[in-house]
């Protein structure tokens, strides 16, 4: 396996055109695609734009028009075998006369999938893995939720010194600081799903938006899908069944099954908020993938924790999640610094 120094080139630029700002992160896979002549320069560029939209390939092919023929095409992913929202990519490409196809990562949907074979028993030649590394980056939570056939579990926290997450009393109204929880809506902006029980619906009545820096909710095509687990019934004058965002009740309190649901809703972000009993569900269940907790300097003694009781009795039996990153969030307006621990399961993961 060798690549010219124009062909690494083109695979750097198309996966810059992939990340092209406005792409949504999902359902889709961001794809980009650069078409090269047999001098190495480009031909043409093309990249999706999101899920119903052509695909990188499609892109590019319909801007070269005839110039396509006797190109090499260099896509960030195996082209399609097909026909979803849109026609296979590989067959676009063989039937362009394209004359080889370089692509960084395999296709992990098996839906897509069989791209590569497809285009060499038309008689193009097939090279991969070219900045494999970056390609899986690019598309970290696709590529994962594809693989593993659920989605991907981020499950965030807030929490005193002394490990409670609420007061006695059931106050929680604020543990973390400010800047700690607009660093909460930017990582809400990048998941598609907010899970909470429906106990934590019925005590707390979260809202559940994403807002933005003054405060306002993001338009509701933005926002992520509101997701209330468990069999209860709740009062439909809850806030999270306002119409700022989309919100369905999962009436089970099996985590396997809600994610499965969600997965085949194509929704691959959870991000799990509360509240404890959800939590020790999806850990106990080894349901998590992420850990996200903002530490709070504060102390309460007393009160609820971010999660119920795991069945742990011995210190041998803890769980030790593996720290990724810890970043010191200033405060704003004069109020104290706050701790961000992001987390991943221990073992490989
Ligand atoms: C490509 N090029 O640009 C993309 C691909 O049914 P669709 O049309 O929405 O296709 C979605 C699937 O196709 C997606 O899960 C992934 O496997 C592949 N995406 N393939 O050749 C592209 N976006
Ligand atoms: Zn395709």
């Amino acid at each position: 396996m060798s690549f010219t120094a124009a062909e690494q080139a083109a695979m750097a630029r198309a996966l810059e055109l992939a990340a092209t700002p406005g792409v949504p992160l999902g359902p889709n896979p961001r794809v980009g695609c650069v078409l090269l002549d047999d001098t190495g320069a480009t031909v043409a560029e093309g990249h999706h734009r999101g899920a119903g939209s052509p695909h990188a390939e499609a892109d590019a092919l319909a801007r070269a028009g005839e110039r396509a023929r006797g190109t090499t095409a260099v896509v960030t992913l195996e082209p399609c075998a097909h026909t979803g929202r849109t026609g296979p990519c590989a067959v676009a490409l063989r039937d362009a006369g394209v004359r080889r196809v370089i692509f960084a990562q395999a296709d992990p949907n098996p839906v897509a999938t069989g791209g590569a074979a497809l285009l060499r028993e038309g008689g193009v030649d097939v090279e991969s893995g070219l900045m494999l590394d970056e390609a899986r980056a690019l598309n970290r939570v696709w590529t994962w939720a594809v693989e593993h056939g659920r989605p991907f579990v981020t499950w965030k926290f807030a929490t005193t010194l002394d490990g409670r997450s609420a007061a006695p009393d059931g106050t929680s109204r604020w543990i973390s600081s400010r800047a700690a929880r607009l660093d909460t809506h930017r990582l809400r902006a990048l998941c598609d799903v907010m899970l909470v029980g429906a106990n934590t619906v019925a005590v707390d009545d979260p809202q559940l938006t994403v807002r933005d820096e003054h405060d306002r909710p993001l338009p509701r095509e933005r926002q992520p899908l509101r997701v209330v687990m468990g069999e209860r019934d709740l009062p439909a004058t809850r806030r999270v069944f306002d119409d700022l965002a989309e919100t369905v009740h999962l009436r089970t309190r099996d985590p396997e099954t809600a994610l499965k649901t969600l997965f085949a809703r194509d929704r691959q972000h959870v991000f799990l908020e509360g509240g404890p009993t959800l939590a020790a569900a999806f850990v106990g269940a080894g349901l998590v993938d992420e850990i996200v907790t903002y530490v709070a300097p504060m102390l309460l003694g007393a009160g609820r924790h971010a999660v119920a009781d795991l069945a742990i009795t011995t210190i041998a039996d803890a769980l030790r999640p593996v720290v990724t990153d810890v970043t010191v969030l200033d405060g704003l307006d004069g109020e104290e610094p706050n701790v961000r621990i992001t987390m991943k399961p221990e073992g490989d993961h």
